[in-house]
Order: structure tokens, then C-alpha cells, then sequence
């Protein structure tokens, strides 16, 4: 058994059936996130998985082998679930597995892949919708249609933090059993916080709202937010939420003036629209800057989005700073 869920988890999915599709499908990626866990347990000691392969996923990003095996490993998973459909950031295309099942998956199978020869933490990310007729039409959707979602942390703990609509729970992968166990049945994300998560190496290329913000940010208590502000940027988006999530906090990656990051560089279906749901379940705020994430339509693939998340109080002060601005 790979996981021990709480007794309310998926309880709130009122359709039997598809309860039971999801619970199934969890323990699929809980079973496959072992596996990867356990690689990159090993580190070094598992030859060539922090290589570069060479090749390029679809955004042009350098593929590392444990980026391509995680994919195989959650790949080989979902094929024994409930799963008609599967989006995943490391495939050009959307692969159909049975399309008489019932759920469409979409997955980050590694995110933080760049960090993976610093023992940095770094993860996975699944996004859960019950699938429609087609393929395109699974997933061309917005992001508050999703069933499930949840964020795997492979760090000094292995962490699951999971939701199907109805709170954010935190599972933590116990060395001892190998099983998931609940360790906090709802998480609440701190309302305010002077903790921001932001790459400032990009500052020269942010658009004014930004720019003004993080530069408020940086006159601490001599500014208009009239307290000192603190800053952490982990470069693992898994890694930033896990602490946004235990202690509040916001991250942005918003779009720049780089050539290919006006929309910023996250991925709306398999990274920023499952962490919104998590986040927000767990009382957090998710954008673009202005717009909610899961109000978003996704209109290509592996389309990216700008994204702010975190504690709601400097979510929405960010976008007053961009209301100003308009
Ligand atoms: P990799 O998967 O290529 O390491 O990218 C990780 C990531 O998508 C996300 O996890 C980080 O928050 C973000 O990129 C860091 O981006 P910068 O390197 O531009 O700061």
C-alpha cells in the first residue's frame, strides 16, 4: 500500500465511480513517486540521470535523463489506472491509454530538473480531470475543472500534498513503511506575509507593476509596505510552494521581456493550474498577476502563464500595483 489516505480524502466527489477512479489513480503516482524518490535518493549513485540527453521538450527546455525516466515511470503507472488521457510536460502530444476510462491525467514528472545534481528539492506535479470525449477537449479546459491535484517533494522528506476539492492535505513518505501518511489533514496558508519568492536577477526585464512592487519590497519598512520584507527563491517551484504552503509567503514568475518569457516560464496545465488548486484550497490566492489561474482557459499544450501565488493579502497587492498601473 502506498499511501494511507484520511478517511475524507475524495469523500466529496459525489460521482462512485469516479471517487473510486481517483483514489486508484493517486496510488498509481504515490507507487510511481517512490520509485523516483528513490532515484534521486541515490543522486550521483545512479548513473547518467542528471545528464542532458541531448534532446529538448517542447519549450526548448534541456531534457535531463531522470526528466525523460520519471516520465517513463509515471507513464508506465497510469496505464494500470483509470486513465484515458495523458498530458505530460515531456511528450509533444497527448497519449491516449483506454479511452474507455474515466479520468484525463496532466503531469510535471520532475519539475526542478536543473537542480538535480545540487540535492536541491525537486518534484512532481499531476493535475486529475474527468475526461470528455475527445483527447484536446480533456484538457483544453480551465483549470477549475480539475477533480484533483497534487504536488510529490523529494527533499529531506518525501512529501505528497494532495487535494480533490475539498481542503489541502500534507502526506509524508515514511522511510520506516514506504507508505504516505497523513501528516496534515488541512493545510491554511497564512493570510499575510513579508516573505517573497521572486528570481530578482530578472529585474531589468519586468514590466512596471512588478518592478515597483519588488523594488517596495526592497525599502522594507522605509516604504509603503511599511514592514521589512524577506526574500527566498529556491529556483524548485515545488520546493517554493512547499514552504508558501507551511508558512506562508508569495511566489511570482511573471512574464518578461526575454524573447519566449512574455508569458513567464511555468506551464498553465501541469504546473500552475494544479498548484493553484492546491493553494487555494488551502486558502491561498493563484494568478497571473491580476486574473485567478483556474479561471484561465487553456488554449495550447504546454502553453505558459504568468504566475503569483501564496498568501492572499500580497497576492492581491500585487495586483493592485498592475490595477494602478492600468
Ligand atoms: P527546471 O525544471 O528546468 O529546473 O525549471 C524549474 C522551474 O520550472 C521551476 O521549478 C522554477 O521555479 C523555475 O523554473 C526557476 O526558473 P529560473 O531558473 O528562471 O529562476
Amino acid at each position: 500500500m502506498a499511501i494511507k489516505f484520511s478517511s475524507a480524502f475524495a469523500k466529496n466527489i459525489k460521482d462512485e465511480a469516479v471517487q473510486t477512479a481517483v483514489r486508484k489513480t493517486v496510488v498509481s503516482l504515490a507507487n510511481a513517486c517512490k520509485q523516483i524518490s528513490h532515484i534521486c535518493a541515490r543522486g550521483p549513485l545512479e548513473s547518467g540521470m542528471g545528464t542532458q540527453t541531448g534532446a529538448a521538450n517542447t519549450d526548448g527546455d534541456a531534457q535531463k535523463a531522470l526528466d525523460v525516466r520519471s516520465d517513463e515511470i509515471i507513464t508506465a503507472a497510469l496505464e494500470t489506472a483509470p486513465v484515458a488521457y495523458y498530458a505530460s510536460e515531456e511528450q509533444d502530444s497527448i497519449v491516449t491509454m483506454d479511452k474507455t476510462e474515466l479520468l484525463a491525467v496532466a503531469s510535471d514528472p520532475l519539475d526542478g530538473s536543473s537542480n538535480i545534481d545540487t540535492n536541491v528539492s525537486i518534484g512532481t506535479i499531476f493535475s486529475i480531470f474527468v475526461a470528455k470525449d475527445a483527447a484536446v477537449s480533456s484538457f483544453f479546459r480551465p483549470g477549475s475543472d480539475q477533480i484533483c491535484a497534487g504536488v510529490f517533494v523529494y527533499g529531506p522528506q518525501t512529501t505528497l500534498v494532495v487535494t480533490a476539492g475539498a481542503g489541502s492535505e500534507t502526506y509524508v513518505l515514511d522511510p520506516d513503511t514506504g507508505v504516505f501518511t497523513l501528516a496534515i489533514a488541512s493545510m491554511k496558508i497564512e493570510p499575510s506575509s513579508t516573505e517573497y519568492a521572486i528570481n530578482a536577477s530578472n529585474h531589468h526585464h519586468w514590466g512596471a507593476p512588478v518592478r515597483g512592487y519588488i523594488e517596495d519590497c526592497l525599502l522594507g519598512a522605509c516604504g509603503p509596505l511599511g514592514a521589512k520584507q524577506n526574500m527566498r527563491w529556491v529556483g524548485s517551484l515545488v520546493a517554493d510552494a512547499n514552504r508558501i504552503l507551511s508558512r506562508g509567503g508569495m511566489f511570482m514568475y511573471p512574464g518578461d521581456d526575454r524573447p519566449g518569457y512574455k508569458d513567464g516560464r511555468l506551464r498553465l496545465l501541469y504546473e500552475a493550474a494544479p498548484v493553484a488548486f492546491v493553494i487555494e484550497q488551502a486558502g491561498g490566492t493563484a494568478t497571473d498577476g491580476t486574473r485567478r489561474i483556474l479561471d484561465i482557459d487553456l488554449e495550447t499544450l504546454h502553453q505558459r502563464i504568468p504566475l503569483v501565488f501564496g498568501s492572499r493579502e500580497p497576492v492581491q497587492a500585487l495586483a493592485d500595483y498592475h490595477k494602478k498601473q492600468d
